[in-house]
């Protein structure tokens, strides 16, 4: 079934871990959580900065698809609900700013990474929110990637990302729910109504799929990352996992997911899906994406303006230290 170069799961977790201390090794063996002060290598010290970097990047990038519709929402009471939940994001990539910083780094030196193009956010939020029920084709199934995709974090192996994943993933929860109740309000609406939240699943399914990554034989860091206990289980995985938990969902609602060739496939125990174009996933995180440009421009004009705050913080904290100094 294998070529000769096929490699047993340990075999490839071994070989990753070859140049790995024994006492790191033994500490992953035993599935020890790692914490800031512990010793560990430098290579798994950079991925970590930068999948939490990364990470903190898409829930504060992930704010202006969302915050599009603040100001449009249908009534008070979902225009509270969104208001809350784009401010839930901005909590998160806070959370995940201060678990990079416990590795070391300085949060304004990431953000410097960001804004200049160095480090990079996910693919999912260079897509604009056209309708309103955009805004729940994001809940429903941009926060329910993000679950699936999170809640495994929830047992990485580095102590601070992990405990932030459990609230995180907590709020994603409810993030999904609240998308999948607008879509289930419209797809029992008018006519129009149910079209409008057919058009936003049909435009964001695919870019959903996309955003758990590669292929596994297109993914540079996954067998690294699992081996460290990073990452749990492969992009393809997670990615099986999601569709086998939105088919259900999809039906609950009444709406079709874009991909006739979905369907339960017995002998896997899974669902069966189209092949993905993933040149469009390398085209967006290249920058080439719909809205890119105006989510960095943005995100970019956003920092400059808030200059003075940051400076008015650090201005007052200096002062309440030379107080406390003094006293
Ligand atoms: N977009 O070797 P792999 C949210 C890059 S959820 C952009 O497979 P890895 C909640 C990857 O960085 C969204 N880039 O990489 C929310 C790597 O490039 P590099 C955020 C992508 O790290 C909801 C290269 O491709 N969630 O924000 C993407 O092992 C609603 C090769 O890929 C997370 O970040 C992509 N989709 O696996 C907020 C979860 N995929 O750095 C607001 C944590 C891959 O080597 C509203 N992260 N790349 O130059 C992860 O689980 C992993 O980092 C993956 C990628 C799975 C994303």
């Amino acid at each position: 079934m294998y070529g000769n170069d096929y490699e047993t799961p340990d075999a490839q977790r071994a070989r990753q871990l070859e140049d790995t201390p024994e006492s790191f090794r033994e500490l992953l063996a035993t599935e020890g959580r790692v914490e800031p002060r512990d010793e560990m290598p430098d290579a798994y010290r950079r991925t970590l900065v930068r999948q939490i970097a990364q990470h903190a990047h898409s829930e504060i990038i992930g704010m202006q698809p969302e915050g599009n519709w603040i100001s449009r929402a249908p009534s008070l009471r979902r225009k509270a609900i969104l208001m809350a939940k784009v401010q839930d994001e901005a909590g998160h990539g806070l959370y995940l700013y201060a678990a990079a910083e416990t590795l070391g780094v300085d949060r304004a030196d990431l953000l410097d990474a960001l804004h200049s193009g160095r480090q990079k956010y996910s693919s999912i939020f260079n897509y604009p929110t056209l309708t309103w029920a955009d805004v729940g084709a994001i809940g429903w199934l941009v926060d329910g990637a993000a679950i699936v995709n999170q809640v495994p974090l929830c047992r990485c192996s580095y102590g601070p990302y992990a405990r932030a994943m459990v609230r995180v993933c907590k709020e994603e929860s409810f993030h999904q729910r609240q998308g999948f109740e607008i879509l289930h309000t419209l797809s029992h609406g008018s006519p129009a109504q149910k079209a409008m939240a057919q058009d936003a699943v049909d435009r964001y399914w695919f870019p959903a799929l996309m955003m758990f990554g590669p292929p596994d034989d297109n993914s540079p860091n996954s067998a690294r990352s699992m081996a460290w206990g990073i990452k749990r289980h492969s992009n393809d995985d997670l990615r099986q996992r999601f569709v086998d938990m939105t088919v259900p969902q999809a039906q609950a609602l009444d709406l079709t997911l874009p991909d006739p060739e979905i369907r339960w496939n017995e002998d896997r125990g899974h669902h069966d899906f189209a092949e993905i174009d993933f040149t469009e996933l390398f085209e967006v995180i290249k920058g080439n994406g719909p809205c890119n440009q105006q989510r960095m421009e943005h995100k970019v004009r956003a920092h400059e303006e808030g200059a003075w705050v940051r400076e008015a913080a650090a201005a007052f904290a200096a002062k309440q230290a030379a107080g406390e100094g003094a006293a």
